[in-house]
């Protein structure tokens, strides 16, 4: 009895272990990889950063939806400590939850979610149902509630009152007094009753923001006593991230600049925030990384961000490379590289009709090659690499330091062979620290790697 009881807890704990681990997503750029994602909304809770970003999805077949749009039933949170190793909590609020969203619309748009006393509260866009007319009655602001950021949530029973709008933004300023803000062609701002729940002004235009062009997804924050401002903007034909700044929540902001160019490869738009975690802020926005074809399926990525001396933004480069450092001792998915040769290495999906599979780097010329930058080698020495890969002609990988020094530390010959595997080999004994590393074809054919890892 005893003996079978052990038995059964052991199997708990596997279970849990299993399930935890299955829900951790180890990530640079996209960092989901489980589902598409969009409208990143990141903050930080309890020492963590939580993003609470849109979940899109194919538009289901036998559904009256358009399949050239946005579709989105449901949100999920996901939470980190280290910005690489990434867990999916779950889904919090579906389009079946709020009884007033018409949960056959699919428009569940860009969410945000604040913590006050304790409770946080979760604010999402939807359709509201129509009342038996034809048309639908246009987009509601609803608030869910919860004791923890990954939830359970509840779902008010009304939306917002006095708000007709998407893309909820709220900021809790200095003095207590929250502030929500969304978009509806113009950018509006109104004050929240000290229960999150209603309006405590009249809505109000933001002012002086450029009027000619589409202006959406609103993220107001505060630095050293300047209130930003920040937003996507049709300028020319596709979004870009831009700011204006100001002295007070309501505005006026005056228009400064841009934080992110338009998408080089025509991602329509995009959709951010901003954040300061552990002295440093950072830019969460998305592209469709995971649908280069369909820019509806986004998905969510993260960049460091960098002010000026006198409060302005430094234009922030997308990277594949992302942000945080990466253990040595994970998978190291190079084809989230810092840098890439000009030519003789190139990145595609390891299967493109299941691109959660992720990608692979394809090194086809000798020379080419690829630089990831830290990797932290910690703890006990690491005496090995593995690398999954593949190669029809067989050849030689090298793996050299980005430093001064330019260290060679391994060499591995891959084998021929038409299926992938993991091949392994010694590397020079490399002291703690982090390292910028350089991933190399020496020698041979083309050689495609997945990815490396280092052991002991
Ligand atoms: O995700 C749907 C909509 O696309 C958002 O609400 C907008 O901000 C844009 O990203």
């Amino acid at each position: 009895m005893i003996k079978n009881l052990r038995l059964f807890r052991t199997l708990i704990v596997l279970v849990i272990i299993f399930a935890v681990q299955w829900n951790t997503i180890f990530a640079q750029n996209p960092i989901i990889r489980n589902q598409f994602s969009a409208d990143p909304s990141a903050r930080v809770f309890n020492g963590r950063v939580y993003v609470f970003p849109s979940h899109d999805i194919l538009a289901p077949e036998g559904k009256k939806l358009r399949k050239d749009w946005f579709c989105m039933e449901d949100y999920h949170v996901f939470s980190s400590e280290n910005l690489i190793d990434w867990t999916d909590h779950g889904m919090i609020v579906s389009q079946y939850d709020p009884s007033w969203a018409d949960s056959t619309s699919y428009s569940m748009w860009a969410p945000d979610c604040v913590e006050r006393n304790g409770k946080y509260y979760f604010y999402f866009p939807a359709n509201v149902k129509s009342d038996g007319e034809q048309r639908r009655r246009g987009f509601g602001i609803g608030v869910a509630v919860a004791d923890k950021p990954e939830g359970p949530y509840v779902a008010q029973k009304e939306p917002i009152k006095g708000i007709n709008g998407i893309d909820p933004n709220v900021l809790i300023d200095k003095d207590g007094q929250a502030y929500i803000y969304w978009s509806m062609g113009q950018i509006f701002v109104a004050k929240l009753k000290e229960n999150m729940l209603e309006l405590d002004s009249e809505p109000m235009v933001i002012a002086d923001l450029p009027q000619k062009g589409m202006k959406e997804g609103p993220w107001v924050f505060e630095r050293n006593g300047i209130y930003y401002m920040t937003f996507p903007h049709v300028e020319n034909t596709i979004e870009r991230l831009e700011y204006g700044m100001g002295n007070s929540p309501m505005g006026p902001f005056k228009m400064t600049g841009v934080i992110m160019d338009e998408s080089p490869t025509g991602c329509w738009t995009n959709h951010h925030s901003v954040v300061e975690y552990n002295q440093q802020w950072y830019l969460y926005y998305h592209h469709n990384d995971y649908s280069p074809k369909f820019d509806k399926n986004r998905s969510v990525r993260v960049d460091s961000l960098f002010f000026n001396a006198d409060g302005t933004i430094q234009k922030v480069t997308p990277t594949l490379r992302g942000v945080g450092i990466a253990s040595a001792s994970q998978p190291i998915e190079i084809d989230r590289y810092s840098a890439i040769a000009e030519s003789g290495a190139s990145i595609a999906f390891n299967d493109s009709s299941s691109v959660f599979k992720g990608w692979k780097t394809i090194f086809n010329n000798q020379g080419a090659w690829v630089q990831y930058n830290k990797v932290a080698f910690s703890g006990k020495e690491l005496k090995k690499i593995k690398v999954k890969a593949l190669s029809a002609s067989g050849g030689t990988l090298q793996i050299r330091l980005k430093n001064a020094e330019g260290e060679v530390v391994s060499k591995i010959n891959i084998p021929r062979t038409n299926t992938w595997q993991v091949v392994e080999a010694k590397i020079t004994g490399l002291k703690a620290g982090v390292y910028n590393l350089e991933v190399m074809l020496k020698d041979g054919g083309a050689v495609e790697v997945d990815w490396i890892q280092f052991a002991r």
